[in-house]
Protein backbone atom coordinates (compact mmCIF):
# COMPACT_ATOMS: atom_id res chain seq x y z
CA UNK A 1 0.00 0.00 0.00
CA UNK A 2 1.91 3.30 -1.32
CA UNK A 3 -0.24 5.28 0.11
CA UNK A 4 1.26 5.43 3.63
CA UNK A 5 3.74 8.00 2.94
CA UNK A 6 0.75 9.60 2.94
CA UNK A 7 -0.59 8.91 5.91
CA UNK A 8 2.62 9.50 7.09
CA UNK A 9 2.43 12.81 6.33
CA UNK A 10 -0.36 13.96 7.74
CA UNK A 11 0.58 12.49 11.07
CA UNK A 12 4.00 14.01 10.61
CA UNK A 13 2.16 17.32 10.31
CA UNK A 14 -0.31 16.35 12.77
CA UNK A 15 2.35 15.81 15.55
CA UNK A 16 5.26 18.21 14.48
CA UNK A 17 2.97 21.25 12.29
CA UNK A 18 3.84 24.72 13.65
CA UNK A 19 1.22 27.46 13.68
CA UNK A 20 0.66 29.70 11.44
CA UNK A 21 -1.21 32.11 9.53
CA UNK A 22 -2.32 32.00 6.34
CA UNK A 23 -3.46 34.19 3.13
CA UNK A 24 -6.98 32.79 3.34
CA UNK A 25 -7.45 33.59 6.96
CA UNK A 26 -8.30 30.34 7.83
CA UNK A 27 -5.23 29.06 9.69
CA UNK A 28 -3.05 26.13 9.35
CA UNK A 29 -0.81 23.76 11.29
CA UNK A 30 2.62 23.80 8.55
CA UNK A 31 5.70 22.18 8.02
CA UNK A 32 8.52 22.70 5.29
CA UNK A 33 9.74 20.60 3.28
CA UNK A 34 8.69 16.76 2.54
CA UNK A 35 8.53 14.35 -0.05
CA UNK A 36 6.40 11.40 -0.98
CA UNK A 37 7.54 8.79 -3.16
CA UNK A 38 5.17 6.55 -5.61
CA UNK A 39 6.01 2.88 -7.25
CA UNK A 40 3.58 3.49 -10.39
CA UNK A 41 4.38 -0.30 -11.10
CA UNK A 42 2.54 -1.25 -7.74
CA UNK A 43 -0.73 0.40 -8.33
CA UNK A 44 -2.33 3.94 -9.48
CA UNK A 45 -1.94 6.61 -6.31
CA UNK A 46 -5.66 7.10 -6.15
CA UNK A 47 -6.10 7.18 -2.17
CA UNK A 48 -8.33 4.65 -0.92
CA UNK A 49 -8.83 6.10 2.90
CA UNK A 50 -11.29 8.40 1.34
CA UNK A 51 -12.82 8.49 -1.99
CA UNK A 52 -11.03 10.76 -4.66
CA UNK A 53 -13.42 11.99 -7.88
CA UNK A 54 -10.87 10.60 -10.16
CA UNK A 55 -13.28 12.10 -13.13
CA UNK A 56 -12.07 15.49 -11.83
CA UNK A 57 -8.32 14.41 -11.41
CA UNK A 58 -8.82 14.03 -14.97
CA UNK A 59 -10.80 16.16 -16.83
CA UNK A 60 -8.34 18.96 -15.09
CA UNK A 61 -5.83 17.30 -16.57
CA UNK A 62 -6.93 17.11 -19.80
CA UNK A 63 -7.96 21.00 -19.49
CA UNK A 64 -4.04 21.79 -18.61
CA UNK A 65 -2.90 19.30 -21.71
CA UNK A 66 -4.92 21.56 -24.02
CA UNK A 67 -3.40 24.59 -22.49
CA UNK A 68 -7.10 25.82 -21.44
CA UNK A 69 -7.38 28.25 -18.57
CA UNK A 70 -11.25 29.22 -19.05
CA UNK A 71 -13.37 27.42 -16.43
CA UNK A 72 -16.08 27.13 -19.10
CA UNK A 73 -14.25 23.65 -20.59
CA UNK A 74 -14.41 22.32 -16.56
CA UNK A 75 -18.00 23.05 -16.05
CA UNK A 76 -18.91 21.85 -19.00
CA UNK A 77 -17.48 18.54 -17.90
CA UNK A 78 -19.20 18.83 -14.87
CA UNK A 79 -15.92 19.84 -12.90
CA UNK A 80 -16.59 22.87 -9.91
CA UNK A 81 -12.93 22.54 -8.67
CA UNK A 82 -11.91 26.03 -9.63
CA UNK A 83 -15.07 27.94 -9.66
CA UNK A 84 -14.36 29.83 -6.70
CA UNK A 85 -11.75 31.78 -8.05
CA UNK A 86 -13.03 32.67 -11.39
CA UNK A 87 -16.38 33.62 -9.07
CA UNK A 88 -13.84 36.13 -6.76
CA UNK A 89 -12.72 38.02 -9.85
CA UNK A 90 -16.05 38.14 -10.73
CA UNK A 91 -17.60 39.89 -7.91
CA UNK A 92 -14.47 42.11 -7.38
CA UNK A 93 -15.37 43.14 -11.17
CA UNK A 94 -17.21 46.74 -11.78
CA UNK A 95 -19.91 44.98 -13.94
CA UNK A 96 -21.00 43.02 -10.46
CA UNK A 97 -24.26 44.43 -9.25
CA UNK A 98 -25.74 41.71 -6.96
CA UNK A 99 -25.51 41.53 -3.22
CA UNK A 100 -21.82 42.00 -1.60
CA UNK A 101 -20.19 38.78 -2.14
CA UNK A 102 -16.77 39.65 -0.12
CA UNK A 103 -14.75 37.18 1.47
CA UNK A 104 -17.26 34.74 0.20
CA UNK A 105 -15.53 31.99 1.27
CA UNK A 106 -14.84 32.09 4.97
CA UNK A 107 -18.43 33.85 5.64
CA UNK A 108 -20.47 31.18 3.32
CA UNK A 109 -18.67 28.53 6.51
CA UNK A 110 -19.63 30.66 9.40
CA UNK A 111 -23.45 32.07 7.92
CA UNK A 112 -25.93 29.71 7.34
CA UNK A 113 -28.49 32.71 5.80
CA UNK A 114 -25.28 33.83 3.75
CA UNK A 115 -24.18 30.37 2.51
CA UNK A 116 -27.62 30.39 0.40
CA UNK A 117 -27.73 33.82 -1.21
CA UNK A 118 -23.64 32.71 -2.05
CA UNK A 119 -25.20 29.46 -3.46
CA UNK A 120 -27.48 31.30 -5.35
CA UNK A 121 -25.17 33.53 -6.95
CA UNK A 122 -22.46 30.49 -8.06
CA UNK A 123 -25.27 28.86 -9.69
CA UNK A 124 -26.14 32.06 -11.70
CA UNK A 125 -22.83 32.42 -12.63
CA UNK A 126 -22.02 28.91 -13.96
CA UNK A 127 -24.97 28.89 -15.79
CA UNK A 128 -23.91 32.20 -17.35
CA UNK A 129 -20.29 30.88 -17.99
CA UNK A 130 -22.18 27.79 -19.64
CA UNK A 131 -24.60 29.77 -22.00
CA UNK A 132 -22.87 33.35 -22.75
CA UNK A 133 -19.57 32.71 -24.46
CA UNK A 134 -18.40 36.31 -24.51
CA UNK A 135 -19.31 36.23 -20.59
CA UNK A 136 -17.31 33.32 -19.87
CA UNK A 137 -14.41 34.65 -22.23
CA UNK A 138 -14.17 37.54 -19.55
CA UNK A 139 -15.11 35.99 -16.29
CA UNK A 140 -14.47 32.27 -16.88
CA UNK A 141 -10.49 33.05 -17.23
CA UNK A 142 -8.52 32.49 -14.55
CA UNK A 143 -5.59 34.12 -16.12
CA UNK A 144 -1.95 32.67 -17.54
CA UNK A 145 -2.18 29.90 -15.02
CA UNK A 146 -0.96 25.78 -16.02
CA UNK A 147 -2.12 25.51 -18.86
CA UNK A 148 -0.78 28.93 -20.34
CA UNK A 149 2.74 28.04 -18.86
CA UNK A 150 2.85 24.80 -20.39
CA UNK A 151 1.55 25.21 -23.80
CA UNK A 152 2.41 28.79 -24.83
CA UNK A 153 4.96 30.30 -22.40
CA UNK A 154 5.45 34.01 -24.28
CA UNK A 155 8.95 34.91 -24.11
CA UNK A 156 10.54 38.19 -24.06
CA UNK A 157 10.72 38.35 -28.05
CA UNK A 158 7.13 37.41 -28.08
CA UNK A 159 7.81 33.77 -29.40
CA UNK A 160 5.78 30.86 -28.12
CA UNK A 161 7.21 28.12 -26.16
CA UNK A 162 5.53 24.76 -25.75
CA UNK A 163 7.29 23.32 -22.88
CA UNK A 164 5.13 20.05 -23.08
CA UNK A 165 5.75 19.46 -26.64
CA UNK A 166 9.38 20.03 -26.38
CA UNK A 167 9.60 18.12 -23.30
CA UNK A 168 8.08 14.70 -24.68
CA UNK A 169 10.12 15.38 -27.83
CA UNK A 170 13.36 15.15 -25.69
CA UNK A 171 12.04 11.91 -23.74
CA UNK A 172 11.95 10.11 -27.10
CA UNK A 173 15.19 12.10 -29.12
CA UNK A 174 17.43 12.12 -25.53
CA UNK A 175 16.25 10.32 -22.46
CA UNK A 176 19.32 10.49 -20.97
CA UNK A 177 19.03 14.12 -20.56
CA UNK A 178 19.15 16.21 -17.09
CA UNK A 179 16.85 19.30 -18.58
CA UNK A 180 13.54 17.76 -18.92
CA UNK A 181 11.95 20.45 -16.84
CA UNK A 182 8.60 22.25 -17.08
CA UNK A 183 8.22 25.22 -15.28
CA UNK A 184 4.66 26.82 -14.44
CA UNK A 185 6.59 29.57 -12.37
CA UNK A 186 6.82 32.72 -14.78
CA UNK A 187 7.63 35.48 -12.19
CA UNK A 188 7.10 37.94 -14.80
CA UNK A 189 3.39 36.54 -15.45
CA UNK A 190 2.38 35.95 -11.70
CA UNK A 191 0.11 39.12 -11.53
CA UNK A 192 -2.08 37.58 -14.39
CA UNK A 193 -3.04 34.55 -12.58
CA UNK A 194 -6.20 33.96 -10.04
CA UNK A 195 -3.51 32.03 -7.89
CA UNK A 196 -0.08 31.44 -8.25
CA UNK A 197 0.65 28.18 -9.72
CA UNK A 198 1.35 25.29 -6.59
CA UNK A 199 2.84 22.95 -8.55
CA UNK A 200 6.00 24.84 -9.72
CA UNK A 201 8.05 22.61 -11.84
CA UNK A 202 8.51 19.43 -12.61
CA UNK A 203 11.12 17.19 -14.15
CA UNK A 204 11.53 13.35 -15.53
CA UNK A 205 14.21 11.18 -15.48
CA UNK A 206 14.31 7.94 -17.99
CA UNK A 207 16.43 4.76 -17.01
CA UNK A 208 15.34 1.08 -17.91
CA UNK A 209 12.41 1.55 -19.96
CA UNK A 210 10.81 3.63 -16.94
CA UNK A 211 9.48 7.20 -17.00
CA UNK A 212 9.72 8.88 -13.83
CA UNK A 213 8.76 11.99 -12.56
CA UNK A 214 9.57 14.55 -10.11
CA UNK A 215 7.14 17.77 -8.98
CA UNK A 216 8.61 20.45 -6.50
CA UNK A 217 4.74 21.58 -4.79
CA UNK A 218 5.55 25.52 -3.18
CA UNK A 219 2.44 25.14 -1.22
CA UNK A 220 0.18 21.59 -0.27
CA UNK A 221 -3.25 21.93 0.97
CA UNK A 222 -2.29 18.13 2.44
CA UNK A 223 -5.98 17.17 2.76
CA UNK A 224 -7.88 18.62 -0.41
CA UNK A 225 -5.41 19.30 -2.79
CA UNK A 226 -2.38 17.00 -2.76
CA UNK A 227 -4.82 13.59 -3.18
CA UNK A 228 -5.82 15.35 -6.23
CA UNK A 229 -1.92 16.32 -7.11
CA UNK A 230 -0.49 12.69 -6.34
CA UNK A 231 -2.85 11.59 -8.97
CA UNK A 232 -2.94 14.24 -11.87
CA UNK A 233 0.68 13.89 -11.90
CA UNK A 234 0.68 9.41 -11.89
CA UNK A 235 -1.81 10.21 -14.11
CA UNK A 236 0.41 12.81 -16.69
CA UNK A 237 3.39 9.87 -16.03
CA UNK A 238 1.42 7.41 -17.27
CA UNK A 239 -0.05 9.40 -20.44
CA UNK A 240 3.46 10.56 -21.15
CA UNK A 241 5.05 7.16 -20.51
CA UNK A 242 2.21 5.64 -22.86
CA UNK A 243 3.47 7.98 -25.98
CA UNK A 244 6.94 7.39 -25.50
CA UNK A 245 6.79 3.41 -25.24
CA UNK A 246 7.97 3.37 -21.70
CA UNK A 247 6.65 2.19 -18.30
CA UNK A 248 5.55 4.32 -15.42
CA UNK A 249 8.17 4.36 -12.91
CA UNK A 250 8.41 6.19 -9.89
CA UNK A 251 6.58 9.97 -8.90
CA UNK A 252 8.40 11.76 -6.29
CA UNK A 253 6.56 14.80 -4.90
CA UNK A 254 8.47 16.85 -3.14
CA UNK A 255 6.31 19.62 -1.12
CA UNK A 256 7.66 23.28 0.35
CA UNK A 257 4.94 24.67 2.53
CA UNK A 258 3.03 21.34 3.72
CA UNK A 259 0.38 22.36 5.82
CA UNK A 260 -3.62 21.20 7.40
CA UNK A 261 -5.93 23.53 7.38
CA UNK A 262 -7.22 23.97 11.22
CA UNK A 263 -10.72 23.44 10.03
CA UNK A 264 -9.53 20.37 8.36
CA UNK A 265 -8.20 18.17 11.54
CA UNK A 266 -11.10 15.94 12.40
CA UNK A 267 -11.59 14.90 8.73
CA UNK A 268 -7.96 13.76 9.17
CA UNK A 269 -8.12 11.97 12.09
CA UNK A 270 -10.90 10.34 11.13
CA UNK A 271 -8.98 9.58 7.72
CA UNK A 272 -6.17 8.13 9.64
CA UNK A 273 -8.19 6.20 11.55
CA UNK A 274 -9.10 4.26 8.36
CA UNK A 275 -7.10 0.80 6.92
CA UNK A 276 -5.85 1.42 3.23
CA UNK A 277 -7.09 -0.69 0.31
CA UNK A 278 -5.35 -2.33 -2.50
CA UNK A 279 -4.48 0.17 -5.07
CA UNK A 280 -6.81 0.47 -8.08
CA UNK A 281 -5.48 0.51 -12.03
CA UNK A 282 -5.12 2.85 -14.80
CA UNK A 283 -6.13 1.25 -17.85
CA UNK A 284 -5.84 3.89 -21.23
CA UNK A 285 -7.14 3.39 -24.34
CA UNK A 286 -4.37 1.87 -26.59
CA UNK A 287 -5.42 3.30 -29.56
CA UNK A 288 -4.58 7.02 -28.70
CA UNK A 289 -0.84 7.32 -29.13
CA UNK A 290 -0.63 11.11 -28.63
CA UNK A 291 -1.21 12.73 -24.95
CA UNK A 292 -2.60 15.58 -26.91
CA UNK A 293 -5.31 13.08 -28.33
CA UNK A 294 -6.44 11.72 -24.91
CA UNK A 295 -9.98 12.45 -24.19
CA UNK A 296 -11.96 11.18 -20.69
CA UNK A 297 -13.25 7.97 -22.36
CA UNK A 298 -9.72 7.40 -23.03
CA UNK A 299 -9.16 7.42 -19.36
CA UNK A 300 -10.58 4.94 -16.84
CA UNK A 301 -9.29 3.44 -12.90
CA UNK A 302 -10.28 -0.28 -12.26
CA UNK A 303 -10.67 -2.16 -8.79
CA UNK A 304 -10.84 1.07 -6.98
CA UNK A 305 -12.84 0.18 -3.81
CA UNK A 306 -11.87 3.23 -1.87
CA UNK A 307 -13.49 4.08 2.03
CA UNK A 308 -16.10 6.61 1.63
CA UNK A 309 -15.46 10.54 0.95
CA UNK A 310 -14.89 13.23 3.70
CA UNK A 311 -16.14 16.61 2.96
CA UNK A 312 -14.01 19.56 3.94
CA UNK A 313 -14.39 23.06 2.56
CA UNK A 314 -11.78 24.57 0.81
CA UNK A 315 -9.75 27.76 1.76
CA UNK A 316 -10.58 30.67 -0.95
N1 LIG B 1 -7.06 26.26 -2.60
C1 LIG B 1 -6.90 25.57 -1.43
N2 LIG B 1 -6.95 26.21 -0.26
N3 LIG B 1 -6.72 24.24 -1.42
C2 LIG B 1 -6.71 23.53 -2.57
O1 LIG B 1 -6.53 22.30 -2.55
C3 LIG B 1 -6.88 24.22 -3.81
N4 LIG B 1 -6.89 23.53 -4.97
C4 LIG B 1 -7.17 24.14 -6.11
C5 LIG B 1 -7.31 25.59 -6.18
N5 LIG B 1 -7.20 26.26 -4.93
C6 LIG B 1 -7.05 25.60 -3.79
C7 LIG B 1 -7.39 23.32 -7.34
N6 LIG B 1 -7.64 21.92 -7.01
C8 LIG B 1 -10.83 20.62 -4.63
C9 LIG B 1 -9.81 19.74 -4.99
C10 LIG B 1 -8.77 20.19 -5.78
C11 LIG B 1 -8.72 21.51 -6.21
C12 LIG B 1 -9.74 22.38 -5.83
C13 LIG B 1 -10.77 21.93 -5.04
C14 LIG B 1 -12.00 20.15 -3.81
O2 LIG B 1 -12.81 20.95 -3.37
N7 LIG B 1 -12.17 18.84 -3.59
C15 LIG B 1 -13.25 18.30 -2.78
C16 LIG B 1 -14.54 18.04 -3.53
C17 LIG B 1 -14.49 18.05 -4.99
C18 LIG B 1 -15.87 17.76 -5.61
O3 LIG B 1 -16.38 16.63 -5.42
O4 LIG B 1 -16.42 18.63 -6.31
C19 LIG B 1 -12.78 16.99 -2.15
O5 LIG B 1 -13.45 16.57 -1.18
O6 LIG B 1 -11.78 16.43 -2.57
P1 LIG C 1 -1.35 30.03 -1.57
O1 LIG C 1 -1.24 30.57 -2.96
O2 LIG C 1 -1.53 31.11 -0.54
O3 LIG C 1 -0.23 29.06 -1.24
O4 LIG C 1 -2.72 29.21 -1.50
C1 LIG C 1 -2.96 28.11 -2.33
C2 LIG C 1 -3.63 27.02 -1.53
O5 LIG C 1 -4.11 26.03 -2.45
C3 LIG C 1 -2.71 26.27 -0.60
O6 LIG C 1 -3.47 25.80 0.52
C4 LIG C 1 -2.27 25.07 -1.43
C5 LIG C 1 -3.51 24.77 -2.20
N1 LIG C 1 -3.37 24.04 -3.48
C6 LIG C 1 -2.98 22.72 -3.49
O7 LIG C 1 -2.71 22.11 -2.45
N2 LIG C 1 -2.92 22.09 -4.68
C7 LIG C 1 -3.23 22.70 -5.86
O8 LIG C 1 -3.16 22.08 -6.92
C8 LIG C 1 -3.62 24.06 -5.84
C9 LIG C 1 -3.94 24.78 -7.10
C10 LIG C 1 -3.69 24.68 -4.64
Amino acid sequence: ESEKVYLDLCQYILQNGVKKEDRTGTGTISTFGAQMRFDLEKGFPLLTTKKIPFRLIASELLWFIKGDTNIRYLLKHNNNIWNEWAFKAWIESDVYTGPDMTNFGLRAQNDQEFHLLYQEQMELFKKRILDDADFAAQFGELGNVYGKQWRDWTASNGQSIDQLKEVIETIKTNPSSRRLIVSAWNPEDLPNMALPPCHTMFQFYVTEGRLSCQLYQRSGDVFLGIPFNIASYALLTHLIAHECGLKAGEFIHTLGDAHIYLNHLEQVEEQLNRTPKALPELLLNKNVTSVFDFEMEDINIENYLPHPAIKAPVAV
